[in-house]
């Protein structure tokens, strides 16, 4: 079976969705501290797990028979700033004994989810490599950044076939983001179609490398799925779709809305989007597993505006 830890957060939930319709909801767990967010998943096998109870993980996978782990449960950037030494504990403690235990279970594989945090101010912004100076200075992006490090080793020290994608923020209508710095770019859909005044956090012209979640749940599917030689990279791989800054998604929403309309006011926030790379180079992933990414922000836009008015009742 698989089991999803963080299942109902804004990866866990659609990518939840996508390894059930794959793989059938009755090999599929999804569990997260959340008991009420459990109770959308109708589809699939859900059981509540703190995965810091590593007496609770352990017997799960025991008495679940779990052969691959997709470890989604997190503290994102904007959080774990404000509470940096829990955010340390949560995402790196729990990726060490998932690590661990993939080990002493011999699980087929493993699925962690690195970002574009990884990489800080020193970092070349434009076309960021998938090999270059990494000196995150969030505690979010200096766990991923230990994460890939710790996910190297195992699979280099002891097989353990665990796979990574440093994602870019990620955005959908299925589920809301919780802590992120690049939340703005999902908020900013849910005032247009209130009909609201949005305010945005970061500055109009900053610009970040961002994925519609379509692209990103078929990203981690094809990783997942492709044979185990052709996963070169056993850190984490670089993924881009594309990159833009509020004033420009913003103008994508207005095409469609000529009423609605804008301020910025940045915060805190700003400083870790200006961490940040502006754009990615994913050549690794394109040239290891076929990796190219379907939406731009125009057709994003349109698939959001067209979907989200009626799925806002589940939130
Ligand atoms: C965050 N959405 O903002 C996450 C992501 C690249 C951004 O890691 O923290």
């Amino acid at each position: 079976r698989i089991l999803i830890i963080g299942a109902a957060g804004q990866l866990g939930s659609e990518l939840t969705l996508a390894l059930s319709q794959q793989y059938g909801g009755d090999h599929v767990i999804a569990t997260d501290i959340n008991p009420k967010a459990l109770e959308k998943f109708d589809f699939c096998k859900t059981a509540v797990l703190d995965i810091m109870n590593q007496d609770a993980v352990r017997q799960l996978v025991k008495t679940e028979n779990v052969k691959q782990v997709y470890h989604l449960a997190a503290v994102l950037s904007a959080t774990g700033e404000k509470n940096p030494l829990f955010a340390w504990q949560l995402n790196m403690d729990s990726l060490l004994f998932v690590l661990e235990l993939a080990k002493e279970f011999k699980m087929e594989k493993i699925y962690w989810p690195s970002s574009i945090a990884v990489f800080g101010p020193n970092t070349p912004k434009v076309n960021t490599p998938q090999y270059c100076v990494k000196e995150p200075n969030t505690v979010y992006g200096i766990s991923k950044q230990a994460g890939e490090r710790w996910c190297e080793y195992y699979f280099q020290k002891f097989g353990v076939d665990v796979r990574s994608l440093r994602y870019p923020g990620l955005i959908g209508y299925k589920s809301l983001p919780g802590g992120g710095t690049t939340d703005y770019a999902v908020d900013i859909y849910h005032k247009a179609i209130a009909g609201e005044h949005f305010v945005s956090f970061l500055r109009a012209d900053s610009a970040l490398p961002m994925m519609y979640m379509p692209d990103a749940i078929k990203a981690t599917m094809d990783l997942m799925h492709a044979p185990r030689e052709q996963v070169k990279i056993r850190s984490s791989y670089n993924l881009a779709a594309i990159s833009f800054t509020p004033r420009e998604i913003f103008e994508s929403i207005k095409v469609h809305y000529p009423d609605f309309s804008i301020s910025y006011e940045p915060d805190f926030r700003q400083a870790i989007a200006d961490s940040w790379p502006d754009s990615i180079d994913d050549s690794s992933a394109r040239a290891d597993w076929g990796w190219k990414h379907d939406y731009d922000l125009k057709k994003m836009t349109a698939d959001i505006l067209a979907n989200l008015p009626e799925y806002m009742v589940n939130f």
